[in-house]
């Protein structure tokens, strides 16, 4: 047929395996069935990957708190893994070789770390998001932190520490340079996993501890107060931003508010924000001008602190945001005129084009 093939890979061994499958199903369910086919590709809790059909890939999959992957489907490989299991199935690459674009909605699996778009580069399969070297950037907080620094974008202060240095770490250093509270966090982007607030000494080393069991570098950042404002960016050269949304903090008056949304980790939001035109023109801008200083394409989310004083400082700048049709990312584009089917129609549109421009490069015989 003349449809495109699209694989969504998901699950994965990671804290969020269940957004992930919610997401996956969100899409399927979305994606426009006269354009595309799609191949589910299902990645359980153990990390064994399953090739799943449409009709009979998730059980309790209207059930957020107990849907699970149908483990029963047929296992695949894409690249031989560590386990004997996997290499005697990499026969079936060659069907993962017809896909014409790939949704690589999982984290975690292959270490959090640009893994599986470099996989899916060596396969020579479009993927959505951001390439290898960004999104190997945007998860590791240090160096995203650095190239913000570096494109004069303000972030919270913060100092690094990796493994070995763990005994030189003091807290009266650190306390003079960041203040009270701080938070401590495992550099490898992901959930909140690990991350812990302090505010006095024994915080301090008990967080360290927790957050090295993550990851062997973690950052210690500033506390920086403000409203939680976070905008979805879109494309690859031109880059598009959503209007803004607010996370609201918790225990404020769920009233005062006129629009309100829960979003799948059942925080409060606010879309769009209620911020001034000025204002908003500005978080627009400056979130552009984040994706563009860490080389995203595809997608990514960039949150926001907005202080009293109207400046904004980056907090992050996600490459995997949540991607449900109730989360933030596909909400904001919602908002601005995007819906949820149109979202992924483009994201699919922005891996394919990526591929067709990268391809055209020389490279080295
Ligand atoms: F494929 C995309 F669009 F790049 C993509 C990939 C992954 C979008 C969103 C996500 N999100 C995640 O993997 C998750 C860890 C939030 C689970 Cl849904």
């Amino acid at each position: 047929s003349d449809k495109l093939n699209v694989g969504v890979i998901f699950g994965g061994k990671s804290s969020e395996h269940e957004v992930s499958l919610q997401s996956a199903k969100n899409i399927v369910d979305a994606i426009d069935k006269d354009k595309y086919n799609v191949t589910l590709i299902g990645i359980d809790k153990e990390g064994q990957w399953h090739l799943s059909e449409p009709s009979h890939y998730l059980l309790n999959e209207n059930d957020p708190k107990h849907i699970a992957l149908n483990k029963t489907n047929e296992g695949i490989a894409l690249v031989p893994g560590q386990d004997h299991d996997q290499l005697i199935r990499t026969s079936t690459v060659e069907s993962l070789d017809e896909l014409d674009v790939v949704f690589p909605i999982v984290h975690g699996t292959l270490g959090e770390d640009g893994s599986m778009q470099g996989m899916l580069r060596l396969a020579n399969i479009p993927y959505v998001g951001p390439n290898v070297l960004s999104s190997a950037v945007c998860m590791d907080k240090d160096i995203a932190k650095r190239l913000l620094r570096d494109a004069d974008i303000k972030v919270a202060d913060w100092v690094t520490f990796k493994q070995p240095q763990k005994p030189d770490i003091s807290f009266e250093a650190v306390e003079e340079r960041l203040g009270l509270p701080m938070f401590v966090k495992p550099a490898n982007q992901g959930s909140s996993v690990g991350v812990s607030k302090v505010r006095n000494e024994q915080e301090f080393y008990d967080a360290i501890e927790e957050a090295f069991q993550y990851d062997t570098k973690l950052i210690i950042e500033e506390a920086v107060n403000g409203r939680e404002i976070e905008v979805a960016v879109l494309g690859n050269d031109h880059p598009k931003a959503s209007v803004p949304g607010e996370i609201l903090p918790q225990g404020d008056d769920f009233y005062s508010y006129d629009t309100k949304y829960i979003s799948e980790t059942g925080a409060l939001l606010e879309l769009p924000a209620k911020l001034d035109d000025h204002t908003t023109d500005r978080v627009r801008e400056a979130a552009v001008e984040a994706f563009q200083a860490l080389e995203c394409e595809g997608l990514a989310r960039v949150d926001f602190f907005l202080k009293e004083n109207g400046s904004l400082v980056v907090n992050e700048v996600n490459t995997l945001p949540g991607f449900t049709k109730i989360s933030m990312y596909p909400k904001l584009w919602d908002l601005t005129g995007v819906s949820y089917p149109e979202l992924i129609n483009q994201l699919l549109h922005l891996a394919m084009d990526r591929h067709h421009r990268d391809s055209n490069l020389k490279s080295s015989i």
